[in-house]
């Protein structure tokens, strides 16, 4: 899974991304802010740990997201081929917003994050609309040459798109069958993109009721509610802080702040949630570790996640919930209590499930 993170010009995005990634740049990356940096960030979960801890497995792996921090977005910057190249192959989007306020560090008028998100928005459009509009007009070409049912639905598809986005309204929000949808993938339209809106907010000492109240607070409610879009509050400069520290020195500076988890657990689950994906586990004394997959997986396809071999010879998938496995303590004493499901290739693989793959082959 690949994210784009996008954003004004000094918002926050590169240490959004060096905290995620918990990259060092090198002194080229930082002399050049408009190369795209990527860097893959583990995808922290605490049910792994509990997991772990049971089995002392001799490998723990956690399953990971690959983040793209581009320079800040413009209509100038998305018309650089490498610029949108980037963005183009992302699976989502975090788009930084600033509501830090710090005269120190430029910004175009007043902290308004609701404005900069509208403004952002609508480069997206913009650049969509034109790589939509230049098609319509191939399309119109070619269809006085040959009448073909597969571009006349494709030109109909995209008069469709060109006047939801023509109301300003993102492709993310336009409704499509799942056949539209696959007519239109091969745009990597950007507004189509599902994404979430992470505000950076001002260090406070009450941090953890500053970042609850901060989507109301911001105007945000409505945005992260519309389809395919979603919200969350950091602090950009306390996270830097706790991206440096161990773990114990990090549980108990965020205590101090009246906060329970790092603000980056939180986005991380929450553009999961927002790309409809869960983690299931596969453990033992050799390795834990979580996997993902999309929701509404059959076992035999999640078997598959693990090894085209697994799907191809799967026989039954020996399931329990990650806690249940815990309470029993062992696996065979879940076997004991029968609380051990034997599940066919149709299960619907449940966010949580520890999974064991029976395969003959
Ligand atoms: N006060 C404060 N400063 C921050 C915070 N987050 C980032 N900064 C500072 O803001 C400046 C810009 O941060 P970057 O992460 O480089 O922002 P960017 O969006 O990548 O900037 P460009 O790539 O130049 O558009 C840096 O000096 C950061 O140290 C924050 O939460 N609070
Ligand atoms: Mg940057």
């Amino acid at each position: 899974m690949k994210t784009g993170i996008i954003g004004l010009p000094q918002a926050g995005k590169t240490s959004l991304f060096r905290i995620l990634t918990k990259a060092h740049l090198s002194e080229h990356a930082l002399a050049h802010p408009r190369e795209a940096h990527v860097g893959i960030a583990k995808v922290p979960d605490d049910r792994l740990d509990r997991l772990a801890a049971l089995f002392s497995p001799k490998k723990l792996t956690h399953t990971s997201v690959e983040y793209v921090d581009v320079g800040a977005i413009g209509q100038e910057a998305l018309k650089e081929t490498a610029y949108i190249g980037h963005l183009r192959i992302v699976d989502a989007l975090i788009h930084v917003v600033r509501a830090f306020t710090d005269d120190a560090i430029p910004h175009v008028g007043p902290i308004d994050p609701l404005r900069d998100i509208q403004n952002v928005e609508f480069d997206l459009l913009v650049s969509d609309l034109s790589q939509v509009e230049k098609r319509l007009e191939r399309l119109v070409k070619d269809l006085r040459k040959m009448r073909s049912p597969e571009l006349e639905k494709e030109n109909e598809l995209l008069l469709k798109a060109k006047a939801h986005l023509e109301s300003e309204k993102p492709l993310r929000e336009m409704e499509m069958t799942a056949e539209d949808k696959k007519r239109i993938r091969g745009f990597m339209f950007l507004s189509e993109k599902p994404i979430l809106y992470v505000l950076n907010i001002t260090e406070t000492p009450e941090l953890g009721k500053a970042l609850e109240a901060a989507i109301a607070k911001y105007n945000l409610a409505d945005v992260a509610s519309r389809a395919n879009a979603g919200a969350a509050a950091i602090c950009g400069k306390v996270e830097a802080e706790l991206s440096e520290m161990s773990d114990a020195d990090a549980a108990e500076f965020l205590s101090s702040y009246g906060l329970a988890e790092s603000g980056l657990t939180r986005l991380i689950r929450k553009s999961y949630a927002l790309l409809g994906l869960i983690s299931f586990f596969t453990v033992g004394e050799d390795e834990c570790r979580a996997w993902t997959i999309p929701v509404h997986t059959r076992a035999v396809e999640a078997a598959g996640a693990i090894h085209t071999d697994l799907q191809t010879h799967f026989i039954r998938a020996e399931t329990i919930g990650w806690d249940q496995l815990l309470e029993a303590g062992s696996e065979a004493n879940a076997r004991a209590k029968g609380i051990l499901r034997l599940e066919g290739k149709d299960y619907i693989v449940q966010d949580g499930d520890v999974l064991h793959i029976r395969h003959s082959g």
